[in-house]
């Protein structure tokens, strides 16, 4: 299988998060894709797709904000990472406002996203990864899977926010990438441990791009304000997003319910390419998240999704385990190409 990886990736290394209500290390770190890298063998690097398909999914002031906010930070007198504290849930007015601190909530949702120095340059070639990845698919028929070895992740990130270590949304990137070159009827499945908020918002008014995940309940876990059993898209999107929230404590053997609904659902859509948000979060020993899943159910889950016979583009995103990552994504990966 092909896998892209850049080593731009590893620059942006945010110091800490707060996490429960204080500060703790920042669990996003350049190690995580370090330890998929060690297990996966041979990597490609990807190919420079520019700024129009990220502008395609992303506002461009968010974008602009983004390259600037560091220097910005800086600009102010201020050390460390940029970090907000302030943000405008009443609605957003567009305001023209300038100072670092108030651009800086507007454009996030959360504290656990700062930004470091060579945070843009990480995020841009971790879209590139998914681009090239899907291009790959789109382009060369003979290949049914690419893994896109992103990090940071993205599923967290909206049109015009990050939150939850995500900046820009690499699956809807790739997403509008694959429909707008070569009108294909995309599906996105998201089995990361956290529900993929900002892809979900990026499509909800969709029609032409089905949006499943399986995720944590968000009634009991981040990210909270998304991921209910009732949202099921607006409008034209009305029934195109599918949200299976399961309990803490969930295993392989109630989870796979969930999966066999979520891929009969994708199926009876009518989806001829496939996008997974990966995330490795829902393992046992992950240290953030409270899942029951073992290294070996990441294969049962890869084979039960190949089974589609889909092109498949798998799109890594969370997963904190550093030590046992690198097997798990491996497991996956196994079980994906027995079945594909
Ligand atoms: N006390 C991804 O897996 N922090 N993002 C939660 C809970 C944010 C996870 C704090 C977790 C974001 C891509
Ligand atoms: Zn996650």
């Amino acid at each position: 299988m092909l896998k892209i990886f850049d080593e731009r990736q590893l620059l942006h290394a945010p110091l800490r998060e707060l996490h429960n209500g204080d500060w703790a290390p920042f669990s996003e770190t350049p190690q995580r894709a370090r330890d998929i890298v060690a297990s996966l063998g041979a990597t490609q690097t990807p190919r420079d797709f520019g700024e129009d398909p990220i502008r395609a999914v992303h506002d461009g002031d968010y974008v602009d904000f983004l390259k600037a906010a560091h220097a910005d930070w800086r600009a102010s007198g201020r050390t460390g990472d940029a970090i907000g504290y302030t943000f405008p849930v009443v609605g957003r007015r567009p305001l023209d406002l300038t100072r670092i601190d108030a651009r800086i909530g507007a454009y996030s949702f959360d504290a656990a996203t700062p930004i470091a120095e060579g945070t843009w340059e990480t995020v841009y070639w971790s879209a590139q990864c998914a681009l090239t990845a899907c291009d790959q698919l789109l382009t060369e028929p003979d290949r049914k899977t690419v893994f896109a070895l992103c990090r940071p992740p993205g599923h967290h990130a909206g049109r015009d926010y990050m939150g939850g270590y995500c900046y820009l949304n690499n699956v809807a990137i790739a997403a509008q990438h694959a429909r707008g070159q070569h009108s294909r009827r995309v599906a996105i499945l998201d089995v990361d441990y956290h529900h993929g908020n900002g892809t979900q918002d990026i499509f909800y008014r969709d029609k032409d791009v089905f949006f499943a995940s399986i995720h944590a309940d968000p009634k009991t876990d981040y990210p909270f304000y998304w991921g209910h059993e009732d949202e099921t898209g607006e409008g034209p999107g009305e029934g195109t997003t599918l949200n299976l929230p399961l309990p803490q404590g969930t295993a392989w053997s109630s989870y796979k319910t969930a999966l066999a609904r979520a891929l009969s659902a994708i199926t009876e859509w009518g989806a001829d390419f496939l996008i997974l948000s990966f995330g490795a979060d829902t393992y046992a020993e992950d240290p953030i998240s409270h899942f029951q899943l073992q290294t070996a159910d990441f294969q049962r889950m890869g084979a039960d999704i190949a089974a589609l016979k889909l092109p498949t583009l798998i799109v890594m995103e969370g997963g904190y385990a550093v030590g046992d990552l690198g097997k798990n994504v491996d497991s996956f990966l196994l079980g994906i190409e027995r079945e594909a």
